[in-house]
């Protein structure tokens, strides 16, 4: 059959990207159009993200892949979770707020004096993060003025067609979802003296969202629609995990965050899931993505961006990971978790008292700090295959790692010889794929019927992946 086009715009917390997406028999292929920095930026009030840069990145690469391939039959949108943007009178208000803004701790605080933390687990499944968009609004000024709170997928889209949704997977992070019923959890608003009418309708991935509006209907087509795919990066990822057989397999969505667990039909709402850290947020189909969120290489970016900065040079990531990996001795462990560790900063000194703390020796140089950031995130990796196992009584005998930590060998192998299974690494685009694959399914290109099995098969078939093998010893 004749390969077709869609258009995939996927946004991580530090890079942001635009690609064509090719889909035909046996062929499944990704072209990169544009790629773009993201980042935290310091205001008077806090941090935010870019978002009009971010857009006009977007609409820059969208316009791109469209002359490159003007036969893209729609675009889809995923990004990190739990940020939103206020619309009001059809514009942005403010630049959003970025999660790692500390601003969250009041609202933290304020709702769970009106519902506490076991309660609101049992309605939302969520595992608890000081950024969840709940704690968010508790404390955002602007939200009950305004017309419409959109995620950022969402506004992406808003601002492309039209049209206001929430979609389900990347909703299912504001834990103002009930885990249960999948709808809008409007008692819970109600307690919280939050305003539903900001809340647009829910709709699901493979559901359209509009067709593109105003200028941009002349470069990128007047009826080309955008389809909600999981717009939650994190959901869009897991679809394009290739797993053969989910029951025994755990995932890693490795980027900025680690996402470590395993793929749910329905909630695992217990008490030890809650003191766990455990985390049912919406999948695909209805899938559970039951996982925990684990600090991944945004650790080692930051430390990069603090050396960068001192020595005014761009750091060489491959050959960082080379000398880390030659590193012999003891390695320095610390709690990748540590919530010291989650607002931006001079990131090696704040591993440096951390590791003080445990008496730990503090490494020496770069090569071994590095090297201890990558074998801590790979303990904490472990920890939560292991936990996630033990929780779901599952047996799991093989870990997939997807996302840009799937080239970072270090870590593929340590995580391998801490889990003491079998890691297997790749696609490093796995959300990008996922996002094309959700379109092209909705366009019924992938036969009728394609189950999340049906296309996790394509990926496992057009994507080489790296197996990295336990070694006993070093358990
Ligand atoms: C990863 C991610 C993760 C969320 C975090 C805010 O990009 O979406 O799943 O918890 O960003």
């Amino acid at each position: 059959g004749a390969t077709r086009a869609v258009a995939a715009v996927d946004l991580g917390a530090t890079s942001g990207r635009v690609m064509i997406g090719r889909v035909g028999d046996g062929i499944l292929e990704l072209e990169s159009v544009a790629r773009f920095p993201n980042g935290p930026v310091a205001g008077p009030d806090g941090l935010h993200w870019d978002f009009s840069a971010l857009y006009g990145h977007i609409v820059e690469g969208l316009r791109e892949a469209f002359r490159r391939e003007p036969g893209i039959t729609s675009i889809g949108i995923d990004s990190w979770a739990v940020d939103y943007g206020l619309v009001s009178g059809g514009r942005l208000v403010a630049e959003p707020f970025h999660y790692r803004d500390e601003r969250t701790a009041d609202g933290v605080e304020r709702v769970h004096a009106r519902v506490p933390f076991a309660e609101l687990y049992r309605r939302n499944g969520l595992q608890f993060l000081p950024f969840n968009t709940v704690y968010q609004f508790a404390v955002e000024e602007g939200v009950d003025d305004a017309d419409a709170a959109l995620l950022i997928p969402d506004l992406v889209a808003f601002l492309l067609t039209g049209r206001r949704v929430a979609e389900r997977t990347n909703a299912s992070t504001t834990g103002l979802v009930r885990v249960d019923t999948g709808e809008w959890d409007l008692d819970l608003l109600d307690r919280l003296g939050l305003p539903a009418s900001v809340l647009p309708g829910l709709i699901d991935p493979g559901e359209v969202v509009g067709t593109v509006q105003g200028d941009l209907a002349d470069a990128l087509g007047a009826t080309t629609p955008v389809i909600a795919v999981g717009s939650h990066d994190t959901a869009s990822a897991v679809v394009a995990v290739p797993m053969t057989d989910a029951a025994t397999a755990a995932y890693i969505s490795c980027g900025t965050w680690g996402l470590v667990g395993v793929e749910l039909d329905a909630p695992l709402v217990t008490d030890a899931a809650r003191e766990a850290g455990f985390t049912n947020e919406g999948g695909v189909d209805g899938r559970i993505r039951f996982l925990q969120n684990v600090a991944g290489l945004w650790l080692l970016s930051e430390s990069i961006r603090a050396w960068e900065a001192d020595d005014g040079a761009a750091i060489d990531l491959p050959s960082l990971l080379d000398a880390a990996a030659a590193v012999t001795g003891e390695v320095a462990l610390f709690d990748a978790n540590d919530p010291r560790l989650s607002a931006p900063g001079d990131m090696p000194e704040r591993i440096a008292a951390v590791l003080a703390e445990t008496g730990a020796a503090v490494p020496r140089d770069r090569a071994a700090l590095t090297r201890s950031i990558v074998e801590s995130i790979a303990a904490a990796f472990a920890d939560a295959v292991r936990t996630a196992g033990e929780l779901t009584g599952r047996a799991l005998e093989v870990v997939h790692i997807v996302g840009g930590g799937s080239l970072n060998r270090l870590l593929c192998q340590a995580t391998a010889d801490r889990t003491g299974l079998p890691v297997l690494a790749g696609p490093v685009e796995a959300t990008a794929l996922g996002n094309v694959l959700v379109q092209a399914r909705a366009h019924g290109w992938c036969g009728p019927d394609a189950t999340l099995e049906d296309l996790r098969a394509r990926v496992a078939e057009s994507v080489p992946l790296e197996r990295y093998a336990p070694r006993g010893d070093a358990r």
